[in-house]
């Protein structure tokens, strides 16, 4: 029996790589099936060879550190959000992911790409993010500046990329992995014609491995999380725990509240307070209308 990881799966066949980089295509053994689970991109599993021109099979899945189905990958431990100076920044869609992260214990790195263009964007980020424990790292998939940094924070985790349309993701990898991804893509896409859906693949080079899939970025706010949870989430707030006048304090302008005391004096950036708090009405209001 052999140990892969799956990279690809595609009509029932999948494309399983060992550790050597050899690659074997598999079907999943109707075991599985009957016990209702389903193989994902990034799953470790055990499996036998495929001899001449049969396929091996894929004979069992060990157990997932963190599993999606939407986009379906499981093992995941890091998420890359990316934005850049063009297009605009869309702040409260990273606060967003930040929150996805932090609720699967998925680590997440902001890689500010572009930083040829201006390292505003970079100043922006740090200033807004001081206090949310995570790395906020300047690159440029054009000139390469920061790469080395982000390819060491990426090193030994499994890593997906978020962040809008045209931030860079899909040059980044490209750039980070060494591989041809935009031309390849384009090319995929004028084979299979414009109907087909992409597909979600697990890519390896330099050390690194991503999983090249746009579901990440459109992940929402947790749409099950508690009001009470969502403070819990932010780094920011852990200094002041405890110290706000009202146990419950959500942090919304309730009197006596030290966070809110902490954002007065500069600690805790005010937008990022501004978008916390608009998602905190989000959430308690998907939370009221939870039974209607
Ligand atoms: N100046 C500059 N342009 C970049 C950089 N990274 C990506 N781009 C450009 O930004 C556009 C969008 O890049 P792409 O990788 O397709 O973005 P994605 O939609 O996030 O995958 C392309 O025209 C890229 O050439 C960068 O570091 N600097
Ligand atoms: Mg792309
Ligand atoms: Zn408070």
């Amino acid at each position: 029996m052999r140990t892969g990881q799956i990279i690809e799966g595609r009509g029932g066949l999948y494309t399983v790589a060992e550790d050597s980089g050899a690659t074997h295509v598999l079907r999943a053994m109707n075991k599985l099936r009957r016990q209702n689970q389903t193989p994902l991109v990034g799953d470790r599993v055990h499996f036998t060879e495929s001899v001449g021109e049969k396929h091996g099979w894929l004979m069992e899945i060990l157990p997932r550190t963190s599993e999606f189905l939407r986009p379906p990958v499981a093992n995941v431990d890091m998420l890359v959000i990316t934005v850049a100076p063009v297009p605009v920044p869309d702040w409260l869609l990273v606060d967003k992911l930040l929150l996805f992260a932090r609720t699967q214990a998925i680590i997440p790195v902001l890689a500010v790409n572009k930083c040829d263009i201006t390292q505003d964007t970079h100043v922006e980020a740090a200033r807004m993010y001081r206090a949310a424990q995570l790395d906020i790292l300047s690159v440029s998939a054009v000139s390469g500046e920061g790469l080395d940094k982000l390819a060491d924070a990426m090193r030994g985790h499994l890593c997906g990329f978020a962040g809008q349309s045209g931030v860079g993701k899909s040059r980044l990898i490209s750039s980070l992995l060494d591989i041809d991804l935009v031309s390849q893509s384009v090319s995929a896409r004028i084979e299979r014609g414009r109907q087909t859906t992409r597909h979600t693949a697990l890519l390896s080079g330099h050390g690194l491995r991503v999983l090249d899939t746009p579901g990440f970025s459109l992940l929402e706010t947790p749409d099950k999380l508690e009001p009470a949870q969502l403070p819990e989430l932010y780094p920011e707030f852990e200094p002041y725990l405890g110290q706000c006048r009202f146990l419950t304090c959500l942090h919304d302008r309730e009197p006596g509240c030290a966070v809110a005391q902490a954002e007065q004096q500069g600690d805790i950036d005010a937008q990022r307070m501004e978008r916390y708090r608009a998602l905190l009405t989000t959430v308690q209001t998907n939370w009221r209308e939870r039974y209607d």
